[in-house]
């Protein structure tokens, strides 16, 4: 019986090559061989390339590669180039690329001494292409680029966006995606990812009505794309494939679920990779995507530490009276403490700013650490005297492990009897 199993499951294993469908989309998992043998391929090219491929930092960063070194190298060369003269399109995905990796495309050191809006340069290059169009009926361009350049701005929630998105809608609709004949399937799925994007995210559109626009050109663009299958599975030829795979595991609203087999063409893919049609790391780094599940729509949700926002601080006003024992003293000291930190965070920096005076200690107990000692006058169970700490006159009801200052609060520890 056990045995039956195995033979069942293996017999499921060769037929999918170890791939998973789930809602709309399919892929292999990141340890699957050929996922591996394309990465490792991508982090080769790396030292290989003159110039750096962001396309090759997207596909790592989607399909989680975990060779940290090899993408800090890249995401560094991209920082180093972004200055460059460069097409709309590039300048695209160098902001992609950064956002993968969790850089801010705002603000890109490009030297120790330079910094370079590249999401700036982005509105300014697509800006151009329109103006191209205006004046002389074509993009500076293609519409490939146009492409990308939609969908960095929508990934940067850039107002930008609309006007680049319409010109585009408009363009498919009219069938100009199409132009030349050549890969349209590589932009018209790029133009798809681009205004799902635009169309989900719903991004301050002035017009209203603009939505029916991209809903009419995204069912236009992906009929186009599945008139385009062949009945191996392969959308226009291997190398338009992985970018169609992309568009239509995001657009599966524009079609019903018999229109396209996801695991026949990713069957075929990996049988093609297999046989090394993706050994140019440009047409690696496209498919890689796809095979892991993923889309260049995934760029907005990976997971980055939060932004190094400046920290907000409070004042405490603090001070420190005796007038019980020896030399009585009362001496008081503004401190600054990032906000939500407990007491003990200010009488840590009143000692770190002037330690001859507010220099003290703490005994670790049940409830925490308790001040046995400030500026060398200890607490004494004999003499039954211990450090009273109030917040103005109102003694705190919780030691200084737990209680929070807030902004301009006094407070004094005064040495006092029980
Ligand atoms: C637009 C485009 C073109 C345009 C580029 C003109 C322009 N001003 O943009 C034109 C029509 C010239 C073109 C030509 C060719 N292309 Co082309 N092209 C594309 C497309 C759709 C977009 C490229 C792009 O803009 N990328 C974004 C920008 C920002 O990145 P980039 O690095 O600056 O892009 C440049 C290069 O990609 C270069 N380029 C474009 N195609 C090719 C092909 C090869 C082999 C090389 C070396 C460079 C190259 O032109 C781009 C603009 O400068 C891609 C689709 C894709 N999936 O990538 C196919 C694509 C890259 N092209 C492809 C092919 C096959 C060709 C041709 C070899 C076709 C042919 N039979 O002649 C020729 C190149 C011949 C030659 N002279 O060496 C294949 C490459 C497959 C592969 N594994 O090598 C792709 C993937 C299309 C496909 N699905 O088959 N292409």
């Amino acid at each position: 019986m056990f045995l039956l199993t195995l033979i069942i499951l293996c017999m499921f294993c060769t037929m999918t090559n170890g791939a998973s469908i789930s809602s709309g989309t399919c892929s292999v998992p990141s340890s699957h061989r050929l996922v591996a043998g394309l990465e490792t391929q991508l982090e080769n090219s790396v030292s290989q390339q003159t110039s750096p491929d962001p396309s090759v930092l997207i596909a790592l960063n989607l399909a989680e590669d975990k060779n940290l070194s090899v993408k800090e190298k890249l995401v560094q060369q991209i920082k180093e180039t972004a200055g460059k003269e460069m097409t709309s399109g590039k300048v695209a995905l160098y902001v992609l690329a950064l956002r993968s990796s969790c850089e801010n495309p705002n603000n890109v050191a490009t030297t120790p001494e330079k910094n370079v809006n590249l999401v700036h340069v982005l509105e300014e290059k697509t800006k151009e292409e329109i103006k191209h169009l205006d004046y002389y009926g074509t993009l500076k361009t293609t519409y490939y680029q146009l492409a990308l350049d939609t969908l960095a701005l929508c990934v940067e929630k850039n107002p930008e966006v609309e006007m680049a998105a319409v010109i585009l809608a408009k363009a498919a609709l009219r069938n100009d995606l199409q132009s030349g004949g050549h890969f349209f399937v590589d932009t018209g799925a790029m133009a798809s990812l681009a205004l799902t994007c635009v169309y989900n995210e719903n991004i301050m559109l002035k017009d209203s009505k603009l939505m029916n626009t991209f809903h009419d050109a995204l069912t236009t663009i992906t009929k186009q794309i599945l008139g385009a299958q062949k009945s191996d599975g392969i959308i226009g030829n291997i190398y338009s494939t992985g970018l169609a795979m992309q568009a239509l595991s995001v657009t599966s609203d524009f079609y019903s679920a018999g229109d396209w087999s996801c695991q026949k063409t990713l069957d075929t893919v990996l049988k093609e990779a297999d046989q090394g049609a993706f050994n140019n790391p440009a047409a690696a780094s496209q498919i890689l995507p796809s095979l892991v599940g993923k889309t260049y729509l995934d760029v907005r949700s990976l997971t980055c530490p939060p932004e190094n926002v400046p920290v907000s601080t409070i004042t405490v006003f603090y001070t420190i009276t005796n007038e019980l024992v020896g030399n009585y003293f009362s001496y008081p000291i503004t401190v600054k403490v990032p906000k939500g930190s407990v007491l003990l965070a200010v009488l840590e920096e009143a000692q770190r700013t002037n330690p001859s005076k507010f220099s003290f200690q703490t005994e670790n107990t049940s409830y925490g650490p308790m001040v046995i000692s400030i500026n060398n006058i200890h607490a004494s169970t004999n003499e039954r005297t211990y450090w009273q700490f109030l917040s103005g006159k109102k003694p705190l009801e919780q030691g200084v492990g737990s209680y929070k200052p807030v902004d301009n609060e006094e407070i004094e520890a005064i040495f006092s009897e029980y």
